[in-house]
Parts: structure tokens; C-alpha cells; sequence
């Protein structure tokens, strides 16, 4: 009989990490102060004072960068008890928009569940083993360029209540678009995409994970957990079909698990929490008749309801703004993008990529929900029980199938896992379109 443990069960490594944690106390404060007095670091994602358009939670709360190709973001971010970072309020504003666009009322994990594949252990990271409660200290190094904001941490080490552990920086990624006028100027337009990338480190047990958020100044959101640390210590019994053999010959056997990570997002596009689902599927056909290729066909349906929504090929959804349009007239909208994920169907919460709920207050936690009445269910699975949806909450599971390679040690790698919301129709055009193409919308046509 596997060994049962309870959701709330404390990974080993906890008391071993506290007592280390007891004799660092000395130098974090030490550094805290040295930190103080040197202030913000270089280049940084500082607030500005009385922004035009502040997310109106205070200069201490508020994330706001604008970055060099002229695209601001701006949030709020707070730190909750059992999820971490929370952001708040989450705005985008290309250049050429006027106003912020609205695009989050907030964005937060969920949780971060650890099933053992032996059946011995099985965590429940954020709201069974303290993950809030253990963020990391940053060093300048692991923040280049940006600020490292100081945290109160809830119910953290009383000794320590205050970490320099969040970095809000900026960084390039690359080419945001590249085109050759061949027409008429014979000129290349190309663009360097910059991102804001705003971050924490939480231990749990021997892991670490990072939970990176990514805003693109093309107005791409894109939010990955990233594991590092080391492989559990505890988990090295496993056999041939539970592990994965680690060090000298085949004697210690990692033992493989699951990283199973929930996101919650509560959109409120154009300030409007009374955003709408939409779900696009397309059928491919073989030609008929004269045709010369193959054909696609896409569908659009509406789901009214509360429903789990699994990815297939050809299916995709996008949240609506209730009221919001461009300047070509068409709805705002954030499209999914999923991630590569291997959904683990081991519990009932795990078994879908989606779920959309009617917004709850007590609904925060995918599974072991801690904040709802006694007799609310505690997973998002039984929380889709057909409600009408006037203010939905988009629940992303990914899951990650850790089977360990000799490379995981030492430490190990970082692995990410995550998805990303991306505009559609959110701006007429390319936000970074430059000046000298802003007549190209549409169907548009040679100008000689
Ligand atoms: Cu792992």
C-alpha cells in the first residue's frame, strides 16, 4: 500500500531548510541594510511620481515601465500569503493609444502540484508547503539592469519579514518583426522587441521555481514557472518504470513526478470583468472537385456555461472585451496560447488544460482551495457546475513530467513550463508598425 499523504503533509526538507535559514539571518539583514542605502539599482523599472494613468494602488505597489520602442506596462502587484506575486490592474499601452488598455483585473498561480510516480508522495507546493512563505532573496546578478523591490512576506520568518525578492528588468528578444520593402523603398524595416519581465524565486522543499512574467511590447503575455534547485533527496527509491537511474551504474533511482501548475487569470478587458469566451475549432477536408488544395473550415462557438475545455488540434480560445473596439472597429480580444504540457490524469482537477468558472471570491486555489466556506468544493473541476458566465476566471493547467536525466544534477537546469495570452485585434495594426507603413492596413495595395 502506497503511503497516504495528506495535502497539508510538510515536505521533509522543511525544518532541515529553517534551521539554515536561522544562521543566514545575521547577513540578510546586514545585506537588507547595505541594500537600503544603495537604492534602486541601475536602469531601473522605477515608478514614475503621479503617472499619467496610474493602476492606482501607490508608487510602492506599482509596476510601471515604458519600454525603449515606446510600449508601457503597467500593474499592481501584491504579495499573498499562499499564491506570492499577485498582479493587479494590468494595463498595456502601445504608442499610438492614447489611454491604457485594461487587459487583467488580476493574474496569479494557482497551484503547483507534486505527484510522486511511485504514490508516496504527493504536494500541493502553494497551499501545503509554504512556497509564499520562502521567497528567495535576489542578488543585483540575477536581476541585470532592472530593481529588486523589497517584499513583506506573510507569516514569513518573523526574523526576516522583509526579502529583496522581486525584480521587475527589462530585455530584448529578438526580432518583433523584420520586412524588405521590395515595392517601394528598398528598404529594410526591422525592430528588436523589448519585454518587461517581472519575477520571484520561491523555494519548496529542494526545489526552487522561478515564476517569470513576460510583457512584450507587442502586447504578448506570457507566464512560465521555471523549476531549478535540486532533485528531491527523499525520492531515491524508485524502480525501472518509476525513476530514472542517477549517479554511478543503476543504484539510485530518481523517482519521476509531475510538475503540475495552475495559472488564474481574471480579464478585464477595457475595464470590463464581463469579458466573453470564445472557442475556435477548424475541420480540414480533402479537395473536391476542382479545387486545387485541401480546404479549412473554422467554427466559433459560445460557451454561456461554465465548462473544461481540453486543447486539440485546430482548437484555440480568446477572451472578448465586453465593450471595448480598435480603430478598425473589431472587438478586443487576448487569444490562449498554450505551452507544450503532458496533462496528468491522475486527479480530477488535473484531467483538463481549461477551466472557465463564474467569478467567486473564495475561488483562488485550483485544489486544496483553503478560503471557502466548509461545504464549498475545493477544486475547480467541481466548480464548473453550470453557472452562467457574466464574469469569467480562466483556470490554465500545464503539466510537466519530470523524469530526471543525469543532467539534473548540479544543480538542475532550469525547466519551464508555461503559456502566453496573445493580442487579437487589440490595436488596428502592428503596435510597433513604423511610421512609414501606418497606411498598411487592410487589404492594402502598391503605392507607386
Ligand atoms: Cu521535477
Amino acid at each position: 500500500m502506497p503511503e497516504q499523504h495528506p495535502p497539508g503533509g510538510a515536505r521533509p526538507r522543511a525544518l532541515r531548510r529553517a534551521a539554515r535559514k536561522t544562521a543566514a539571518v545575521g547577513v540578510s539583514l546586514a545585506a537588507l541594510a547595505a541594500a537600503a542605502t544603495a537604492g534602486a539599482g541601475p536602469a531601473a523599472a522605477r515608478p514614475r511620481t503621479a503617472p499619467a494613468a496610474a493602476p492606482g494602488c501607490g508608487a510602492a505597489s506599482t509596476i510601471e515601465q515604458k519600454l525603449t520602442t515606446g510600449t508601457t506596462w503597467r500593474m499592481c502587484w501584491h504579495y499573498d500569503s499562499k499564491a506570492g506575486l499577485v498582479l493587479e490592474n494590468v494595463s498595456y499601452q502601445p504608442k499610438g493609444e492614447t489611454k491604457p488598455i485594461k487587459v487583467l483585473n488580476s493574474a496569479r498561480l494557482a497551484q503547483v502540484h507534486v505527484p510522486y510516480d511511485d504514490g508516496k508522495h504527493e504536494y500541493y507546493d502553494l497551499t501545503g508547503q509554504g512556497f509564499a512563505q520562502e521567497l528567495m532573496t535576489l542578488s543585483p546578478s540575477e536581476c541585470p539592469g532592472g530593481t529588486i523591490k523589497t517584499v513583506k512576506v506573510p507569516d514569513g520568518d518573523p526574523r526576516n519579514p522583509n526579502v529583496k525578492g522581486l525584480c521587475t528588468t527589462t530585455r530584448s528578444r529578438g526580432h518583433a518583426y523584420r520586412m524588405h520593402d521590395v515595392v517601394q523603398s528598398d528598404k529594410t524595416y526591422q525592430q528588436q522587441g523589448k519585454d518587461l519581465l517581472v519575477y520571484t524565486v520561491n523555494q519548496v522543499g529542494w526545489y526552487e521555481y522561478i515564476t517569470e512574467w513576460r510583457f512584450q511590447d507587442d502586447g504578448t503575455v506570457a507566464m512560465n514557472v521555471g523549476a531549478t534547485g535540486s532533485l528531491s533527496w527523499e525520492d531515491y527509491n524508485a524502480q525501472d518504470g518509476r525513476g530514472w537511474p542517477i549517479g554511478k551504474n543503476a543504484r539510485d533511482y530518481a523517482t519521476s513526478h509531475s510538475h503540475n501548475v495552475f495559472w488564474r487569470l481574471d480579464f478585464g478587458l477595457d475595464g470590463s470583468s464581463g469579458t466573453k469566451v470564445e472557442q475556435y475549432d477548424s475541420t480540414v477536408s480533402a479537395p473536391s472537385g476542382r479545387q486545387e488544395g485541401p480546404t479549412a473550415r473554422t467554427t466559433r462557438t459560445k460557451p454561456a456555461k461554465e465548462f473544461a475545455g481540453d486543447y486539440k488540434t485546430y482548437r484555440w480560445w480568446r477572451m472578448v472585451s465586453a465593450t471595448g473596439k480598435n480603430k478598425d472597429g473589431h472587438a478586443r480580444s487576448y487569444e490562449l496560447v498554450p505551452g507544450p504540457t503532458t496533462k496528468y490524469p491522475g486527479r480530477p482537477f488535473t484531467k483538463h488544460d481549461l477551466y472557465v468558472t463564474q467569478y467567486d471570491k473564495c475561488e483562488l486555489f485550483a485544489s486544496d482551495n483553503p478560503r471557502c466556506a466548509s461545504g464549498h468544493p475545493k477544486s475547480v473541476d467541481k466548480w464548473v457546475n453550470g453557472q452562467t458566465l457574466t464574469h469569467p476566471v480562466v483556470w490554465v493547467n500545464v503539466g510537466f513530467h519530470h523524469i530526471a536525466r543525469d543532467e539534473d544534477q548540479q544543480p538542475m537546469p532550469v525547466h519551464w513550463q508555461g503559456f502566453s495570452l496573445a493580442p487579437r485585434d487589440v490595436t488596428a495594426m502592428n503596435p510597433l508598425t513604423p511610421k512609414e507603413l501606418a497606411w498598411q492596413n487592410g487589404h492594402w495595395e502598391w503605392r507607386s
